[in-house]
């Protein structure tokens, strides 16, 4: 039976190795997507998603993530959470509730707290050092906080026909306190049907929230559209607009996976991502922008030099 895995961003690739063996196994789709993210999550290295993700401008690391199941459209989130090791998990367990599946701050931090989640503080060394950094350039150039960042997300389908998606992040450097971006919220961050598809986010929230674009995708798959299509057809028209609105767009980057394990990706910027299916090892493309369509291409020596050479993180 068909199984596949898309994941955003380079850093998730050994998870989604993780998860397509489980997918493999014959392993759900929930149990599959939640341990490719919790992957992730759990590597100080990665400064945007979980352990060492960079804090907001006090100091304080807060989480977002989403989690869906195609099946029921049963949803859980969690936003500005914070000292939860594996958010998503956290959204998971959420999504099994009828009512309060959607936690903020303390209230979300006290119910991972009372159902035995892992506790700890997020702020690594590391990332406390980047802020104190921030802080003096802030002080001395007068920037303006920065938006770099990479959300996890990614969509599953197991050997059952059954699909989710879930997403994870720390979210923008330098937010403000209580700042939540697209990430925990369905039909932004994400959106999943067993039936048709499903898709996520990852960029700049406040850009992405306008469009809902990962239920636009779906949408669209529902309209027969292939993957690729749907992607194409909800960012590169919605980035005009936006451009006609505001002058200028945030980075916006977009996955998809359709209940038959094919994928399609959209993007403004060069943007890496991982697949794996049954025909498809588990591999690493590069998408870029070309006028409305997306190239892709193969994950080169030289785009992997570069990756290591700013994260210090082997390949394996
Ligand atoms: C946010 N969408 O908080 C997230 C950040 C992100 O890739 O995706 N980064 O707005």
């Amino acid at each position: 039976m068909t199984w596949a895995a898309i994941s955003t961003w380079r850093m998730s690739f050994k998870g989604l190795k993780k998860a397509s063996k489980l997918l493999q196994e014959q392993q759900s789709a929930g149990d599959a997507v939640e341990q490719l993210i919790n992957d992730v999550e759990s590597f100080p290295d990665y400064h945007s998603v979980g352990y060492g993700g960079l804090p907001n401008e006090e100091g304080v690391v807060q989480m977002d993530a989403g989690y869906m199941d195609g099946d029921t459209f049963a949803q859980g989130s969690v936003a500005a959470i914070e000292n939860v090791k594996n958010a998503v998990s956290v959204a998971r367990k959420l999504s099994e509730r009828k009512t309060n599946s959607f936690l903020v701050g303390q209230g979300a931090t006290k119910f991972a707290m009372q159902n035995g989640f892992t506790m700890t503080n997020m702020l690594t060394k590391k990332a406390k050092t980047q802020w104190e950094d921030r802080i003096q350039a802030e002080k001395q150039e007068n920037l303006v906080p920065y938006d770099g960042h990479d959300t996890v997300g990614a969509v599953t389908l197991d050997q059952k026909g059954s699909m989710v998606a879930a997403t994870s992040t720390s979210g923008l450097f330098m937010k403000e306190n209580g700042r939540i971006g697209d990430s925990p919220l369905s039909g932004s961050g994400f959106y999943v049907d067993s039936s048709i598809g499903g898709a996520a986010a990852t960029g700049l929230g406040e850009d992405i929230m306008k469009g809902c674009l990962s239920y636009e995708i779906v949408n669209k798959m529902g309209e027969g559209k292939s993957p690729q299509q749907a992607c194409d057809e909800s960012l590169y028209p919605f980035i005009n607009k936006l451009k006609e609105k505001y002058g200028s767009v945030g980075a916006i980057s977009l996955i998809a996976l359709d209940q038959n394990g094919n994928f399609g990706v959209a993007t403004n910027v060069q943007f890496a991502f991982c697949v794996a299916g049954t025909n498809q090892t588990p591999t690493i493309f590069v998408a870029e922008p070309e006028g409305n369509k997306t190239h892709i291409f193969p994950f080169t020596q030289k785009w992997l030099e570069k990756f290591e050479a700013e994260t210090h993180i082997p390949l394996d």
